[in-house]
């Protein structure tokens, strides 16, 4: 047996509060530590099985990686903002099987879509499906502690039934993760669970298109098990399926499409322009209201700020999903290099 340090994860109730150590997990991990690396590095074999965590920020994805592997490079998030920022891979062994997780950060709890992780995560699908890779499964993680299903969550929801497309639907596990042990607050969240299953917006589609749904909890000795042992039962699960192409891989390599051409791409483009639509009206609109009098300037002027602030972020957005952020870039510094030489030419013909 191998023992995992643990004492730097922390343990967060329903609001989000860290209330304890991982202290009643036990530290205890099967000597799987050993035979686990991650890195971008990690070398492929041709019968791999590989299972993408796919989820909004803080529901538990490399939570599930560190318990599946007792791999301490897998990195918990302590604060509450994104804590896994690049994709990395780690390997295990169930049932006889080299299993390969793929972990992605999060999507943001943001009204603004994250360009950079819909592109990274369209591109690494595409660049494995090129090497001849098919995914076994993607589990899509979803904390049960969420009451309310917000608009950002659904979007995040829509961006996952894109990219996987109807044809994948059998290989996605629908993970609910942050259950609680017992008592009244698990009979809410089961009440909860019914609601996601129930919600054409939300888990029903995918569920009548054959994904399959399992719940996941760090630890529960009453119902539950062990968290290693509970996540290579899942793990398991996906073993069983004929691995398969997502729809954004078909649309990227076999259709030649950027990221924001394909159908999850242009939803996202679609989003983005009317959140820009949006920003311009407001900002229209409280401009005429601040512009009446030197008062109301004041009184308006923070959320002005504010509102060009997120039309500025909305305008990155946009240029970082069809990938031309840097090339704006380049071309802004491309004209203070041409307007410094314009200078220094008239400085010396003068
Ligand atoms: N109470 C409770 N907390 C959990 C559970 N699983 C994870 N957490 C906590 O939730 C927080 C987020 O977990 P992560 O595994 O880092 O989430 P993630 O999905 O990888 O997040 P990003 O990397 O930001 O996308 C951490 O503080 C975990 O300790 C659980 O079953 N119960
Ligand atoms: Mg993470």
């Amino acid at each position: 047996m191998v023992k995992v340090a643990i004492e730097s994860n922390v343990w967060r109730d329903d609001s989000g509060s860290v209330v304890s150590g991982f202290e009643d997990l036990g530290g205890e991990f099967d000597d799987v530590a050993n035979d686990t690396a991650t890195a971008s590095t990690l070398e492929h074999e041709n019968n791999d099985t590989i299972i993408l965590l796919i989820g909004q920020t803080g529901t538990g994805k490399t939570t599930f990686i560190y318990n599946a592997t007792g791999n301490p490079n897998a990195k918990i998030g302590e604060e509450l903002e994104s804590e896994t920022s690049e994709i990395s891979q780690y390997d295990l062994f169930v049932d006889g099987h080299r299993v390969i997780l793929v972990d992605t950060p999060g999507f943001d709890d943001t009204e603004i879509p994250d360009a950079d992780i819909f592109r990274n995560l369209a591109e690494w699908l595409a660049k494995s499906y090129q090497e001849g890779k098919l995914i076994a499964g993607i589990i899509y993680f979803q904390r049960i502690t969420d009451n309310r299903l917000s608009k950002t969550a659904k979007r995040n929801i829509f961006t996952f039934k894109d990219i996987c497309g109807e044809g994948f639907m059998e290989n996605v596990m629908l993970l609910s993760t942050l259950w609680a042990r017992d008592g009244a607050e698990k009979m809410k969240q089961m009440k909860r669970e019914e609601r996601y299953k129930d919600n054409q917006d939300y888990w029903k589609s995918m569920i009548d298109q054959g994904a399959k749904t399992d719940r996941y909890r760090l630890y529960d000795p009453h119902e539950f098990g062990d968290a290693q042992r509970r996540a290579h039962e899942i793990i398991s699960k996906i073993l069983e399926n004929q691995p398969q192409t997502t729809r954004i891989q078909q649309e990227m390599v076999d259709d030649e499409k950027k990221p924001h051409e394909t159908t999850a791409g242009l939803h996202l483009v679609s989003e983005i322009d009317k959140l820009q639509e949006k920003f311009e009206v407001l900002i229209q609109d409280l401009e005429d209201k601040a512009n009446r009098s030197e008062k109301d300037r004041e009184q308006y002027k923070r959320e002005l700020d504010d509102l060009q602030r997120q039309a500025r972020e909305a305008k990155v957005q946009s240029q970082k999903l069809h990938g031309t952020y840097k090339a704006t870039v380049m071309a802004a510094i491309g004209a203070v290099v041409v307007s410094a030489a314009a200078v220094a030419a008239a400085a010396l013909s003068s």
